[in-house]
């Protein structure tokens, strides 16, 4: 056996509370290496007498279930339920070179009953603490978003349109300056059709004062960006959006702030002598900068930006000061304006330690406010209960454009770097993953796809049917096209003759079963059937009272699909022919509804 390959940590993605009694253990050993693993647990304090006098540890013993494996590993998954709210376990490993192995916290020793009763090799969570209990909201978990960048959602009131605002045209590449007057009445006035294509969760970026037509250079957190509209508008956005049942989420760029803002200026002018020179990272004096974006010169800074941008210089999150400021513009649009949700921008360049203090200030106002950290990598780190609620997923979507979109990875690499994301997370977490197939700071998945419409369908319909919420950026769901920023950033198309109507109903009917099996598909584990058919995708969902049957043809012919249930045969069709009872979308794949009896 492999042992080098066993891995487990306590207080992990290896070893979580799913819910306030519910234990999850995880072990990792090698693939195609292990045949059995039996988890040994108990009460740390429970001795029982023996019958040769004395006490002995009692334990009791449990067949771990096979899990998700990923190329090189094999993972072993079992929830247990102790009496006590406290557990010790260790595992007892099988391998199928006949080898025994007892694991624990001290390493791996060869098994041997008498050594079984070492407690001092057991791995332990001492208490189970529900406040320390990574959580999704439950409404989370029922929403599927819809992105929108105002400036260019929908123009609602022409009298607030920056100067030099340029005609709604859809057809024409914006460059990174323009403006197209779009905002927040615009929102407003589409509520309806955002609600009959039925999304229930918006997110905005940033809506706050700002010079840009993105508004990730913020000037004043307090105020509306006056382009965009004023409060009162914004109220009324808020209160009709969750009158339609929709909640909203707003973008928080607190990694830095705009060169205009008030506390930059202030440092601008006075330099050393700012009260505000410690709300910044300045390596030296004087801190200035000319407008270019000329990289050469950026290097030079002499204080710390967002990525080389001189027009955003980074905050100090470490100064208490900069976090009284922050944490109230947190609160500020909570109390005051009932918003659901932040999106944090930037997310992972900020310290651990202010996102604590933001977590808890929100969640003291809102307990399941949703929190989600823009981390385009591994965010473990930010994911253990007391910082985000989920990130933006873009490890495991990018897998999923490289398999419809591009693809450009066999079926079972597709599976086993599905699977290591989501062997990388707690389990809730991955509920409250973001799945975007894309966004503003990507190109659009049209363009991705090369212009395949069949080929966006699938990855859409393969998102959905994910763990984690998804969520569509504005104008996806009627063909748009556009390719990094600034041309993913088009004015959204509103003539309903350029409109990709089959599109929108695609889209529209996916996402009605998204939200009817919102909790189904949210927990129901993932297995694949058959995961080396590198023409046919088979994830079977499976719940008490129904199963999802999940069938993508990935080949470019057509597919023979047989199901058995038992001996009986309960489906057999060639899959661009499928009709009947199934709950089915076109163009080589088919989700199945199976009642069960
Ligand atoms: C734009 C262009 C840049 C150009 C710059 C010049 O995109 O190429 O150099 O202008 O000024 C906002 C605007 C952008 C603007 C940027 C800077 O929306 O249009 O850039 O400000 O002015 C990384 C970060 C991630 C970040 C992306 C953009 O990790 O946090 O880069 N995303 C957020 C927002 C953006 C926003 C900002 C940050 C700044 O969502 O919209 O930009 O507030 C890889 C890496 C990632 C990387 C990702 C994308 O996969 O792993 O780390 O993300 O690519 O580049
Ligand atoms: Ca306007």
């Amino acid at each position: 056996m492999q042992t080098s390959a066993l891995y487990h940590r306590t207080e992990s993605e290896y070893a979580f509370l799913y819910k306030p009694r519910e234990f999850v253990v995880r072990l990792r050993t090698a693939k195609d290496d292990v045949q059995r693993v039996i988890l040994y647990y108990g009460d740390p304090f429970d001795r029982r007498p023996r019958k040769s006098g004395g006490t002995r540890w009692h334990y009791q013993r449990v067949i771990m279930n096979k899990g998700l494996a990923t190329k090189d590993h094999q993972y072993w998954e079992i929830k247990v339920r102790p009496q006590f709210s406290r557990i010790q376990y260790a595992f007892h490993v099988l391998g199928k070179d006949g080898t025994e192995i007892f694991y624990g916290e001290l390493g791996c020793a060869a098994f041997n009953p008498g050594e079984i009763q070492d407690a001092a090799n057991y791995f332990r969570l001492p208490y189970f603490h529900k406040i320390d209990m990574a959580k999704t909201p439950e409404w989370v978990k029922h929403t599927v978003w819809y992105q929108i960048f105002p400036e260019r959602f929908a123009n609602g009131d022409p009298s607030n349109d920056p100067e030099g605002t340029l005609p709604w045209d859809p057809d024409r590449a914006p460059t990174r300056e323009d403006f197209y007057g779009g905002d927040l009445q615009g929102i407003i006035d589409h509520l309806d059709y955002l609600q009959k294509l039925g999304v229930n969760g918006l997110y905005l970026t940033p809506v706050f004062k700002a010079h840009s037509n993105h508004k990730y250079d913020t000037v004043d957190y307090l105020e509306i960006d006056p382009a965009f509209g004023d409060k009162r508008i914004f109220k009324a956005l808020i209160d009709e959006a969750h009158a339609r049942g929709m909640k909203v989420m707003l973008d928080a760029v607190f990694n830095h702030i705009g060169d205009e803002s008030l506390p930059w200026q202030d440092v601008l002018r006075n330099q050393e002598q700012s009260r505000f020179k410690d709300w910044f990272h300045i390596r030296k004096f004087p801190a200035s900068y000319e407008a270019t974006e000329d990289n050469e010169y950026a290097r030079k800074l002499t204080y710390a930006t967002f990525a080389f941008t001189p027009h955003m210089p980074k905050l100090n999150t470490a100064n208490p000061e900069v976090q009284a400021y922050l944490l109230d513009v947190a609160q500020y649009w909570i109390k005051q304006f009932d918003i659901d949700a932040w999106r944090l921008d930037v997310a992972d360049e900020i310290d651990h330690h202010f996102w604590r203090k933001f977590a808890t200030t929100c969640k003291r106002l809102k307990p399941d406010f949703y929190i989600l950290g823009e981390a385009w990598h591994n965010a473990a780190p930010w994911l253990n209960g007391d910082e985000f609620t989920g990130v933006m997923n873009y490890q495991f979507t990018g897998l999923i454009n490289r398999k419809f979109l591009f693809k450009n990875i066999s079926n079972i690499d597709f599976i086993h770097g599905l699977n290591q994301q989501l062997m990388s997370y707690r389990a809730q977490t991955s509920e409250a993953m973001f799945n975007v197939l894309d966004s503003h700071d990507t190109p659009r998945i049209l363009t991705l796809a090369n212009q395949d419409k069949d080929a966006v369908k699938a990855a859409i319909a393969f998102t959905f049917l994910q763990k984690g919420v998804p969520c569509i950026y504005y104008g996806d769901e009627i063909s748009m096209a556009g390719d990094n920023d600034p041309d993913n950033r088009r004015p959204m198309q509103w003539d309903p003759d350029k409109q990709d109507q089959e599109m929108y109903e695609f889209m529209q009917a996916l996402i009605k079963v998204r939200k009817q099996y919102a909790v189904f598909l949210s927990e129901a584990p993932m297995q694949w059937l058959d995961a080396a058919n590198g023409a046919l995708l088979k994830l079977v969902r499976s719940g008490r009272t129904i199963d999802f049957v999940c069938l993508f043809n990935t080949s470019n012919q057509q597919q023979e699909v047989k199901l058995k249930n038992g001996d009986q045969e309960i489906f057999s069709r060639r899959l661009d022919d499928i009709d009947g009872r199934a709950y089915l979308l076109p163009e080589g794949f088919v989700i199945l509804k199976r009642w069960k009896k």
